[in-house]
């Protein structure tokens, strides 16, 4: 590692890549793919059926395709098939939800997980075929070796994770967005550094050939509760 950064000039080129589209077609993409994530559902209920690795490879750079600040890209995907680990991860996601279901989330906490059904037991992180522990670094180290702080960390790792649900949705796969909470054990399993902070779990897989989701997951706001136009 060096000691010091170079610093990168702004170098402007031509917008690549952009195709305007006719606004009928606009309107008939747009709608298009509210179908499509209109289709996606958190799913508790995989099936263990093997999905192969570049599909998650493939939809890992979509994540990759992500803004964030300063262009840093401060994410880390670690992404776990191994059947050991995963164990190891249940093994330890169990004993914070247990802790986290018999009380310490609180009355009014529980009684907001109540209509989703959810409990301690997470046979998920076993079952699915693919574990991804989503890691935010509050600092990485430069394309020229230098160590850097980041910024927008979460934002930015947020966005990425939304970009990553949505491929995979797209690719046919259904996820969960585990928290575990305290989720630091994630480190030491995926040999993390300790500037990462773990996010978000992400689950995985085809789901159960009778996976059931909550009624209460497929009431989503309307857009007048969600939007506000300013004309
Ligand atoms: N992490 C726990 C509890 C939980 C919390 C929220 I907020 C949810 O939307 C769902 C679950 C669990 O995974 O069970």
């Amino acid at each position: 590692m060096t000691s010091e950064s170079t610093i990168r000039e702004f170098e402007p080129i031509p917008l690549p890549d952009y195709a305007e589209i006719p606004l009928e077609a606009m309107r008939a993409e747009a709608l298009r793919f509210l179908a499509v994530m209109r289709k996606r559902h958190t799913v508790r209920e995989f099936s263990p059926r093997p999905v192969p690795r570049d599909i998650l490879e493939t939809c890992l750079r979509v994540a990759g395709t992500a803004p964030s600040g300063a262009n840093h890209q401060p994410w880390h995907f670690a992404v776990i098939g191994n059947p050991e680990l995963k164990s190891r991860i249940r093994r330890e996601a169990e004993i914070e939800e247990r802790a986290f279901y018999a009380g310490k989330a609180g009355e009014e906490w529980l009684g907001a997980l109540r209509p989703l059904g959810t409990d301690p037991e997470k046979p998920f992180l076993e079952v699915a075929p693919w574990l991804i522990a989503i890691f935010g670094a509050r600092n990485s180290v430069s394309a020229d070796g230098v160590a850097r702080k980041n910024y927008y960390v979460p934002e930015s790792v947020s966005i990425a994770t939304g970009f990553l649900i949505a491929a995979l949705h797209q690719a046919g796969l259904a996820t969960l967005t585990h928290t575990p909470s305290p989720m630091g054990f994630l480190n030491e399993i995926c040999q993390r550094p300790p500037n990462e902070k773990p996010y978000i779990l992400l689950v995985t897989g085809y789901p159960a050939a009778k996976a059931h989701i909550p009624l209460y997951a497929t009431e989503k706001k309307p857009l007048e509760a969600i939007s506000s136009f300013f004309l």
